[in-house]
């Protein structure tokens, strides 16, 4: 057989249902080895970034890999943005990309990035992967394909990145191939001591005011419901940061709701509150931390705080901790819930946090239900969580819309939320909510920009051709908003780019979505009426088909920021921001 064959064969024994991609001569042998696997359904998306996309989605929805098969060059090039997104938010993909022939090496043929090495396209996926190879000889394939499957999905999940020469794809070898797990570890998740968990329950029956932190680590460790059974049993109220949205659900009594710059502020004022955090699998981002500004959303200064992640290079970066502790969020939670007492929780606390929850849903409730046309965001939000079937997901584009689903959106069930906050690449959403329609057909909404729409909206045709049924939802204001908006605060004027306006006639300017739904053989409808956001979404989600729903928005409404909490950048190059730095410039 040839390496190609063997790689479809690896494929087969692997298990993969699916793999992304996009076709080029420098994968024809490797299409070519796919070709008599028809059971291993192929999806070929319209642009290589769709494609990791949709396995970056498609993994969060499954656990499961879905290889991404690129061309060299521009093919392979059209994915870096993916990849670093998949990086940034602990995401594990493998990438398989065709290369020249070794021949040809350092020649500067047609697509060999030839100028600081042969063919090195290794180079640039090396920053922004676990790991990324070469392939040179044609017996290694199966090793090198094993060890970076196993890179990517153990310990803490990231990208990888292989590429394989063409003449190399066209080697003959024999052999029997290895299955992954023949070169896995059995378990690759750290556990924490069983001393340490008894700290961590020490320190909880100690504290007055606890707080539970989930973060992304907790969804990508499938800890929902370990998370959900520990909270009851010691009735600690549980905030999430916004890639964990939804980790508990949001209509349970003890979520307190999303932690972060344009979160909650129930969640925020409990997080200042608080004499006990336990973080589990967050990073404390700038968003989470309002720019890890000192005291604004965390205080840390009167906080104990017991940091759980996977990755000790997590541990520290940004807070001090009490107790660091490098484990799986599942396996703590579960520990945790064993060694810790049952507890009616610290009474007067819960009603504290509960009171602030209580406070912000009837603070937001008039927006929520505004009845104003063009469409309020926080009501088109509203409406997209409330139309959500109970199996749906929601996935998240980047813009004003990012700041106003963390703030507006309940979400109900674990799995049922997903966004890349970390990398917040535009599109990202747009395209990879057909990832999760492609591995179980569940109803899928991405709530997108404008802006962010027309940079993957070809996506349709994928959507179309592969009779994908998800339903795009447009916050159409003519504008990339949160752009336009912050400059407005920062410099009282705007640069014309942030508003899209044709240039003949000063009109607003978009294409007609409709139309460009129904061009590429999908449905569109455009609202402008709040009432008519409900009917659309339900006629949307039954008819089983891909859909827009083009939804005129109120651009007069501010982006979204968490009242009361200071995210103020630094004013002065040379001051010492107020940060939990160890040091401070001494001529502050
Ligand atoms: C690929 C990429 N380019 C640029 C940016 C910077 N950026 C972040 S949000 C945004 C505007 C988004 O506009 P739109 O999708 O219309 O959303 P709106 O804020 O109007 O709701 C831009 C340009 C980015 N995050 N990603
Ligand atoms: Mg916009």
């Amino acid at each position: 057989m040839r390496v190609a064959d063997a790689v479809a064969k690896w494929f087969e024994v692997a298990g993969f249902r699916h793999y992304f991609g996009y076709a080029g001569g420098a994968v024809w042998p490797l299409m070519d080895g796919l070709t008599p696997f028809p059971h291993i359904d192929g999806i070929q998306a319209k642009h290589e970034s769709h494609a990791v996309h949709m396995a970056d989605t498609y993994w969060r929805a499954t656990g499961e890999i879905a290889p991404v098969i690129l061309s060299k060059g521009p093919g392979l090039l059209n994915a870096v943005g993916g990849c670093a997104s998949a990086m940034h938010e602990s995401v594990p993909a493998l990438l398989i990309a065709g290369g020249g022939t070794t021949h040809f090496l350092g020649k500067g043929g047609m697509q060999e990035m030839y100028y600081r090495g042969h063919e090195d396209a290794v180079s640039v996926f090396r920053p922004i992967t676990k790991g990324a190879w070469m392939v040179v000889r044609p017996d290694s394939i199966i090793e090198v394909l094993n060890f970076a499957l196993k890179t990517a999905i153990s310990g803490r999940p990231g990208p990888v990145f292989v590429e394989i020469p063409f003449d190399i794809q066209l080697a003959e070898v024999e052999g029997e191939i290895e299955a992954p797990r023949a070169r896995s570890p059995q378990a690759s998740r750290a556990r924490v001591g069983r001393e340490d968990i008894a700290k961590v329950a020490e320190l909880i029956r100690g504290a007055e005011r606890p707080l539970i932190l989930a973060g992304g680590g907790v969804v990508k460790a499938g800890g929902e419901a370990a998370l959900k059974a520990l909270a009851e049993k010691i009735n600690v109220p549980v905030v999430t940061t916004l890639p964990a949205k939804g980790a508990l659900s949001e209509e349970h009594p003890l979520s307190i709701g999303t932690v972060g710059r344009s979160g909650f502020v129930s969640a925020a004022r409990a997080a200042r509150e608080t004499d006990l955090l336990i973080a589990v699998g967050a990073r404390f981002s700038d968003n989470n931390t309002a720019n890890w500004r000192k005291g604004s959303i965390y205080d840390m200064e009167k906080t104990s705080l017991v940091h759980v992640d996977l990755d000790y290079s997590e541990i520290g970066r940004n807070f001090a901790v009490d107790l660091g502790l490098v484990g799986d969020a599942r396996i703590f939670f579960e520990d945790l819930a064993r060694e810790a007492a049952a507890s009616e929780g610290k009474a007067e606390w819960l009603k504290t946090v509960r009171g602030y929850r209580a406070e912000w849903e009837a603070e937001i409730l008039p927006l929520q239900t505004a009845a104003t046309s063009p469409v309020h965001p926080a009501r088109l939000m509203h409406e997209v969580a409330k139309a959500l079937p109970e199996d749906g997901r929601v996935i998240v584009d980047i813009g004003d819309v990012t700041q106003y689903a963390e703030a507006y959106m309940k979400i109900r069930a674990p799995g049922g939320w997903q966004i890349s906050p970390g990398m917040a690449e535009m599109g990202w959403g747009a395209s990879g909510v057909l990832g999760p329609v492609a591995a179980d057909g569940r109803p899928a909404v991405c709530v997108v920009g404008d802006g962010s729409f027309n940079m993957v909206a070809q996506i349709l045709a994928t959507a179309v051709e592969y009779n994908l049924p998800a339903v795009w939802v447009i916050l159409n204001n003519f504008e990339l908003g949160i752009e336009r908006k912050g400059m407005e605060r920062g410099y009282n004027r705007t640069h014309p780019w942030c508003h899209f306006v044709r240039k003949d006639t000063g009109e607003p300017y978009n294409p007609d979505f409709v139309k460009l739904a129904e061009a590429y053989g999908a449905h569109g409808v455009q609202v402008s009426n709040p009432e008519d956001l409900a009917p659309a979404l339900e006629k949307a989600f039954a008819s089983k088909r891909p859909w827009v729903i083009d939804v005129l928005v109120d651009r007069s409404v501010p982006s979204y920021f968490t009242k009361g909490i200071d995210r103020a950048y630094p004013d002065k190059w040379s001051k010492s921001y107020p940060a939990y730095n160890l040091l401070r410039n001494a001529e502050n």
